[in-house]
């Protein structure tokens, strides 16, 4: 395996104009026929031409007519070089391939006995030869030729040109992309589906068709991915004057699927996760995921096709940007402040739970990286999630109409175009005529940054000095770190709870856009007429660590009175942290548990506040995971951690009893189910307090859980119920288990559910594991399934998971190898659940490197999965 460079980049030798495909589908044999126009470019100083190619068998090769023979090019493992081309070439090229036996879900695969593709990054040079990099953009012309009677669905990027019969059973359907795109891009589904459509009036008075494919028998579940794609269309049109270019608009849904979905020019395909629900097989959680995912995806149609990455080290580009164009999408859909704040609450919690810890250890890197082993395995919460994070602060700098002006701008300048990160970042600062020099370090240095923030009132003066300094923790490759370019929002609350009005510096309002560009900078509030209480970092501003020793007065203050709803919201996590680390280290340490009062009446004073959304409540009443508690750990004891959180969700449910009881109550939902926000945060705030109370010692929440269970109508109070029981270890679990099983053994997603349930329940050991991996409905090669056992299991049950006889490791390994033989993809996913183990004690380290270096020791392993080992024995 070999190490690629950022700084490596050359321009491609050849430019691609017009690729025409020709496919004779057949699951054992399929034939490709490619006849590509190319041209030299200019740019290059290269002499031939290269292609990239995997796991195809050259039939022929011709070259403006002439069959090349073998003396005529070279192909060099994964590239076929043909030295010494003209200026003007036309390649033909015919390949055969074997889809069926492509269990990989890149390139051209079966799923269900359907074909379908999946291109990003690297799948296109395993349907043909091609410059497979995102910076060779053509023309693409699709003919599809396949059995009629067991595809009667033929479709590929763009338009419909003609379809027709071919005799003997088959038929054919010929389609044309009216626009340049990366072969990244292609995508074409030969299939057994059903469509709902329908014809949507664009702002332009065109009418678009728009169309979701499933299989038969998932149309009644169609609706809410087909209403969240016309949102989108509009939200587009309306907050950045984007339309839709193509007259048609397709989403595919496949059950075998490695990512959430794919962006493929007009025909979508998507994990039959972010596709199909009704409410009787999909809770609150999946709807808001359709509307995200179908939003994402429907977006890069602009951030990512129109305007796409020069090499895949910008993969934040249009990730970055899309990912916060899909949280300011639903934050707009939701449409009210406290709505809005709750989803990014989620954002934050996000961060903190995949993209710090991934920031601390050994898979650290840039928001663009500088190298990688394989694309694939950076496809991260960093790429996407922090990069999205970094769009967001251009926004708070700039503000958002300048954010606007900036996007105009980039799109003015580049549509059409296969560009970097600095050139959406030059667009954002030269409409706004912005220095974003410094800011670039966001890009370019990996690491959570660390925030200290020390403030100083003179009563005497009337003013507040607030002293921020910054640090950034050693990340690998990366050890010393210059000052990044932060903006910190804050605002001062006064004794009674109201924001101060700041007027520092010609600083106007309750919140003030601090910008802190040195190692460390004070910034003075005048007219300050009593000690403040400082809310920093609103709307968490910087995907930063913030460090201030708060008291816990300060924090409840905060907590009763914030203004701004996110750091509300954080100084009950504060609070909540503060005791559960305490907790968990007298543990640790065999001490002596309690609980104050304190805390518990906090958590009382947001419970009952009809004031405040139940949206809001859940957020602000639900405790740090156990994964965010390890991350604030000296040395992580992952069974204490357990331990101390159900200690305090015991306290919790039986201290708060009353007042979880009749919120329960009160936040029935009864009549349709609708997942609105409203409705949606009113079942959370139900569902957590029915969590609660079924924590407590005695009997009465086990009962409500096992009612809820028994009469639920949808699937957000079925799920609630059954969690709640299992988590309690109530007696009734095993058969409310079987019964939900028997209800939905046919709905593939909820079986999904079956299994993480137990995967993450307190009792289910490796062991246990083992056994649910002999149920009948496992199948390993099942991306979604998998997931949902495995991987549950490994990421989300950590005191099982981290059991002291190294058993999970064990398995972890075995686990990892299997997975390395079917998909790689999904391997080096699952060995990142490994990342952390330095920060273990001794005895469990010990164990995990163990497993590690087994894995590593393989000779045959994909580059996936030696990437994410080797970098963490590293
Ligand atoms: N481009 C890969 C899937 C996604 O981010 O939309
Ligand atoms: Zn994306």
């Amino acid at each position: 395996s070999q190490t690629i460079y950022r700084n490596d980049y050359t321009p491609p030798s050849y430019l691609v104009e017009t690729v025409e495909l020709g496919f004779d589908l057949d699951p054992a044999r399929t034939i490709v026929a490619n006849r590509m126009t190319m041209r030299r470019n200019p740019g290059s100083k290269r002499a031939g031409i290269e292609l990239h190619g995997e796991n195809i068998e050259l039939v022929a090769l011709r070259m403006n007519g002439k069959l090349l023979g073998k003396r005529d090019y070279r192909i060099d493992g994964r590239l076929l070089r043909i030295p010494n081309t003209p200026d003007d070439v036309t390649l033909e090229i015919e390949t055969l391939t074997a889809p069926e036996k492509n269990t990989t879900l890149s390139g051209l695969y079966v799923s269900n006995g359907n074909f379908f593709t999946q291109c990003e990054a690297e799948g296109f040079r395993s349907i043909t030869f091609f410059p497979d990099r995102p910076d060779v953009m053509a023309k693409f012309t699709v003919m599809l030729r396949a059995d009629k009677e067991k595809y009667p669905v033929l479709l590929s990027n763009g338009n419909l040109v003609e379809e027709g019969e071919l005799g003997d059973g088959r038929h054919f359907a010929l389609w044309e992309d009216p626009f340049k795109k990366p072969s990244y891009l292609f995508a074409l589904v030969a299939a057994r589906l059903v469509c709902q459509e329908e014809r949507f009036r664009l702002k332009d008075g065109r009418d678009a068709l728009l169309q979701v494919w499933v299989e038969e028998g998932n149309l009644d579940k169609t609706d809410y991915a087909m209403q969240s794609l016309k949102n989108s269309i509009r939200w587009d049109e309306e907050r950045f004057g984007l339309e839709l270019d193509l007259d048609r608009f397709m989403i595919v849904a496949v059950g075998d699927f490695n990512m959430g979905a794919m962006e493929n020019k007009g025909l979508n395909i998507f994990n039959t996760k972010f596709v199909l629900a009704n409410p009787r097989v999909a809770t609150d959680v999946d709807y808001a995921g359709i509307e995200a995912v179908v939003g994402h995806e429907y977006f890069h149609n602009w951030t990512g096709n129109r305007v796409t990455c020069r090499d895949w080290f910008q993969l934040s580009l249009k990730e970055g940007l899309t990912v916060f164009r899909d949280q300011e999408f639903s934050a707009d859909m939701i449409g009210t402040d406290s709505g809005r704040a709750v989803t990014r609450i989620d954002q934050v919690r996000t961060l903190r739970q995949a993209q710090f810890p991934e920031d601390a250890g050994p898979m650290a890197h840039p928001v663009r990286p500088d190298s990688f082993v394989e694309i694939n395995n950076f496809y991260t919460v960093t790429v996407y999630e922090k990069g999205a994070e970094v769009v967001r602060m251009i926004q708070t700098l700039v503000g958002r109409e300048g954010f606007r002006k900036g996007m105009d701008l980039y799109f003015e300048r580049h549509d059409g175009q296969a560009v970097t990160c600095d050139d959406f970042r030059a667009a954002m600062a030269d409409a706004n005529g912005r220095d974003l020099n410094q800011f670039e370090r966001w890009y370019s240095q990996a690491g959570t940054p660390v925030v200290g923030a020390v403030g100083r009132y003179d009563a005497e003066a009337k003013t507040f000095d607030l002293t921020l300094s910054q640090s950034c923790p050693p990340t690998p490759g990366q050890t010393d770190k210059l000052p990044f370019h932060i903006p910190v929002a804050v605002g001062l609350l006064g004794a009674d709870g109201n924001d101060m009005q700041l007027g520092q510096g010609g600083l106007k309002g309750a919140t003030a856009v601090l910008e802190l560009t040195e190692q460390s900078q004070t910034f003075s509030f005048t007219g300050v007429l009593e000690a403040p209480t400082p809310s920093m970092l609103r709307d968490f501003s910087a995907p930063v660590v913030l460090e201030y020793a708060y008291t816990d007065d300060e924090l409840l203050h905060l907590f009763s009175h914030d203004s701004d709803p996110v750091n509300r919201w954080e100084a009950g996590q504060r609070l909540a942290m503060a005791r559960l680390s305490r907790l968990a280290g007298a543990l640790a340490n065999g001490g002596k548990l309690d609980l104050d009062d304190t805390f518990i009446d906090a958590m009382r004073k947001i419970l009952v506040d009809a004031t405040l959304d139940p949206a809001f409540r859940e957020q602000a009443l639900l405790l740090p995971s156990e994964t965010m508690i390890a991350e604030k750990m000296g040395v992580v004891n992952p069974q204490a951690i357990h331990a101390a959180r159900q200690f305090v969700r015991a306290c919790i449910g039986a201290c708060l009893r009353a007042e979880l009881t009749s919120q329960y109550h009160a936040n029935l939902t009864p009549g349709q189910y609708s997942p609105d926000a409203l409705s949606a945060g009113r079942r959370g705030l139900k569902n957590l307090a029915l969590s609660y109370l079924a924590a407590a010692p005695d009997a009465d929440g086990v009962n409500l859980a096992q009612a809820q269970f028994d009469g639920a109508d949808n699937m957000t109070d079925r799920v609630a119920a059954l969690v709640a029981l299992i988590q309690a270890r109530a007696d009734a679990a095993p058969a409310a288990l079987h019964d939900f099983y028997q209800d939905f053994k046919n709905e593939a997603l909820v079986i999904d559910k079956w299994f993480s349930m137990q995967a993450a329940a307190p009792d289910t050991d490796v062991k246990a594991v083992r056994a649910l991996m002999q149920h009948s409905a496992f199948n390993l090669k099942n991306p979604n399934r998998a997931r949902s056992l495995v991987f549950s299991f490994c990421g989300g049950n950590p005191a099982q998971f981290h059991a002291i006889d190294g058993s999970g490791y064990a398995f972890w390994a075995e686990q990892v190898i299997a997975l390395d033989a079917i998909n790689p993809q999904v391997a080096s996913r699952l060995a990142r659940s490994m990342d952390r183990w330095r920060r273990y004690a001794p005895a469990l380290q010990l164990n995990m490197k163990k497993a590690l270096q087994q894995v590593a020791s393989l000779k045959k392993l994909s580059n996936d999965v030696r990437e994410v080992v080797s970098k963490a024995l590293a």
